[in-house]
């Protein structure tokens, strides 16, 4: 039995997106599904109680930072990354390769992996497919991802080829250096920019593979929105209806719900959190950034159709002038707000999708926040 299953629930009548449920060793998750970002083997300021009461069902923390601190042997003595952590559901870490291309400024990329400098040290270091798998194997998530070259946009098509065609070797190269299938599933990364004929080689090569599922990645670098959606409505038909697909790095809400009407499954972004940290909320009518001094006297949650605990408990005011002195509170609270926004989201979504109604709620969504003002 592969350690991670899909299980089609239904797909939407309206807009096409899929409703389903991921099975791993650490428990199922139901999809559409955002992932929180952990990259320390901590999701900022929040504890694992705290994801669990805000509804988080899976987290995602990176290969390439705890390989650097504390290193991927402390974790594995630990008994791996959820005992580390105290974190019983399930994981994903990603592959290193994309922070490598994104953290490092001296890199070098081979047929045999990437030579760059550690972004802390300055020190000289080297990551390959073979390094990441074990790193991978070593921290236990439940999902594990292979080691792919996220090129820069705009790239041209003969460099995007090239590109391609290595990631597909090196993804082979993932699949025999994985030693513990039984218990963690490896995931392909489709490369191939917004090049329709490269993406469609790159999907082939790695359906080709038989992975237990499927990321999307080389999107949201800094191209405009329609064409990242023009890229998934040509590369989610190229994935086998029977795994999980993941879109890496897309956060915001438009994204997500253009994503998953598109046939995205999972999805992870450090952007509720990283905008959380410098005092801007995410609700319902659009962004807030409660540090402005328009709040000072505004005692109102921070969204008024918001359930969260912080909603329930705390006021704009209150959070401003938390933020304003830098209190550390102040961020668990904006932090905490943004992760439920967002998982409730895709709760709204999922239970758009059961009625058949996705086109609807995207379109009083938007409405709501401000997107179609644009
Ligand atoms: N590859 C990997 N991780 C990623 C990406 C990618 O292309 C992206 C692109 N948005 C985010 N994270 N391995
Ligand atoms: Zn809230």
């Amino acid at each position: 039995m592969a350690a991670v299953t899909y299980e089609h629930i239904k797909t939407c009548t309206q807009s096409g997106a899929r409703l389903g449920r991921v099975h791993t060793p650490h428990g199922t998750f139901e999809t559409p599904v955002f992932m929180p970002v952990g990259t320390l083997a901590t999701v900022k300021t929040m504890s694992p109680d705290e994801l669990k009461e805000l509804g988080s069902q899976i987290i995602l923390s990176n290969t390439y930072h705890l390989w650097l601190r504390p290193g991927h042997d402390i974790i594995r003595e630990a008994g791996g990354l959820h005992a580390f952590m105290n974190w019983d559901r399930p994981i994903l870490t990603d592959s290193g390769g994309f922070q490598v291309f994104s953290l490092s400024d001296m890199r070098k990329i081979t047929e045999e992996g990437v030579e760059f400098r550690n972004h802390l040290s300055g020190e000289k270091l080297f990551l390959s497919p073979e390094g990441s798998m074990e790193i991978q194997n070593d921290l236990g998530p439940d999902i594990m991802m292979a080691f792919d070259e996220c090129p820069p946009y705009p790239a041209e098509h003969d460099y995007m080829k090239a590109s391609v065609e290595r990631t597909s070797r090196w993804a082979e190269r993932c699949l025999k250096a994985h030693k513990r299938p039984d218990e963690q599933g490896l995931f392909g990364i489709v490369q191939g920019g917004e090049y329709e004929d490269l993406r469609r080689q790159s999907a082939e090569d790695l359906v080709s593979m038989d992975f237990p599922g499927y990321a999307i990645g080389g999107l949201s670098v800094g191209e405009p929105k329609d064409v990242m959606n023009r890229a998934l409505e040509f590369t989610t038909p190229l994935l086998p209806d029977n795994k999980p697909r993941y879109l890496m790095g897309v956060g915001s809400p438009d994204s997500l719900i253009d994503g998953a009407i598109r046939g995205v499954d999972m999805f992870d972004c450090v952007l509720p959190t990283r905008i959380a940290r410098n005092g801007t909320c995410m609700t319902s009518e659009g962004r807030l950034v409660v540090r402005n001094a328009k709040y000072a006297r505004d005692f109102r949650p921070i969204d008024e159709n918001c359930d969260c605990q912080v909603c329930k408990n705390y006021s704009r005011a209150y959070i401003r002038h938390l933020v304003k002195c830098n209190e550390t509170f102040g961020y668990r609270l904006t932090s905490y707000h943004n992760l439920y926004f967002l998982v409730n989201l895709m709760e709204n979504v999922r239970q758009a999708i059961r009625k058949d109604r996705l086109l609807d709620f995207k379109e009083a969504f938007f409405e709501q926040y401000g997107f179609n003002k644009k």
